[in-house]
């Protein structure tokens, strides 16, 4: 069991992470390196001994972001894709063994309110289609709500008016440009790739969207058909649309062996491409949680897990879905159904 730490600067310490039963590893990056250039040996190493000094390991990297040139299939793609690569080798060297990263065009996980408020008080993150076509981009992502990525309004809309030649058959074609040259370097370094799906897993603002059902999670893995290439479960992302079979994908990916990661998070759906998260039990949310980490069970998934998004709840403040306190009875949660589910196997 694993748990997100954001740094130094998180609110959550690794003190704390520590004192959450059964959680031994850390999910975390260096912050701080701009998108492209190639992450310092010696500074991972040094991220790597502050969590040990902790009492834990940093079981992933989440992220190693993907510069839009790479999407976007420019020329200078070719030099960005070797200095990913230099990262993937670093974090092999020092033995960080699974990479979760995505390929989402300009935009990663988007919600339309950050603090729903909940019948019990709590409040959750959500998300409204709706509401996200009023959102106006003309200003830069300033009214974006809780988006970490920021730009102003000329670079936006650039970057925007750029994908207008990408289509989703185009992005497929750039994300299998990178993987050629990037998933053989994870294989032998002996880290795991793990794609993130999209979040949410269809379309926004006009921006094709490819990772978001069974469909495109087979063709991900088979762009490069060797074991490093895999998958971020995340229940959260795929559980939005309900044409998603999670436990029926998770067995479909897991026996293949490509899911390297797993996130776990429900969501309630309560409209057309409209949800709020909700907390990780199966019967709070329309995520089958118990259904999925049976899959998990079965196909003989090992690798690290952890809760994803948390609600803000006794009165907790701080990042956006990353409390400590809902995440925390996640962890908890997880572990109690992992604990049940190979009790009765
Ligand atoms: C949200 C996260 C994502 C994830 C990236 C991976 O909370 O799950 O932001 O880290 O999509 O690149």
């Amino acid at each position: 069991m694993t748990f997100r730490w954001f740094g130094a600067d998180d609110a959550v310490s690794l003190e704390y992470v520590r004192q959450i039963p059964g959680v031994t590893g850390v999910v975390t990056a260096l912050y701080d390196v701009p998108v492209g250039d190639v992450w310092d040996k010696s500074r991972l190493s040094a991220l790597g001994e502050r969590v040990a000094a902790a009492g834990l390991e940093i079981a992933v990297i989440e992220s190693i972001p993907i510069h839009e040139d790479i999407k976007l299939g420019r020329a200078t793609r070719d030099k960005l894709a070797d200095q990913y690569a230099q990262s993937v080798q670093h974090m092999g060297e020092l033995g960080m063994p699974v990479l979760c990263y995505n390929f989402m065009p300009i935009f990663d996980w988007t919600r339309t309110d950050l603090a729903m408020v909940q019948p019990d008080g709590s409040t959750a993150l959500a998300y409204d289609d709706e509401a996200l076509s009023r959102i106006d981009l003309s200003h830069g992502t300033g009214d974006l709500p809780g988006w970490a990525t920021a730009y102003d309004a000329s670079t936006l809309q650039a970057l925007l008016s750029a994908y207008k030649e990408v289509d989703a058959e185009r992005l497929w074609e750039n994300l299998a440009y990178f993987l050629e040259r990037v998933a053989p370097v994870a294989e032998s370094a002996g880290v795991k790739m793990a794609i993130h799906p999209d979040d949410p897993p269809w379309s926004i603002f006009g921006l094709p969207r490819i990772i978001t059902d069974a469909r495109s999670l087979d063709r991900m893995t088979r762009l490069v058909d060797v074991p490093a290439n895999g998958v971020t479960f995340c229940t959260g992302s795929l559980g939005a649309d309900p044409a998603n079979d999670l436990p029926a994908m998770a067995a479909e990916l897991g026996v293949r062996g490509r899911i390297h990661f797993a996130h776990c998070r429900n969501v309630k759906l309560t409209g057309l491409r409209k949800f709020n998260e909700a907390p990780h039990p199966t019967r709070f949310g329309d995520v089958d949680m118990a259904g999925v980490l049976a899959a998990l069970h079965r196909t003989g998934f090992s690798g690290p897990m952890r809760p994803d998004h948390g609600r803000m709840i006794w009165g907790e403040t701080g990042r956006p879905g990353y409390g400590l306190y809902d995440r925390a009875l996640g962890a908890t949660y997880l572990q109690g159904l992992w604990e049940g589910i190979e009790r009765s196997a």
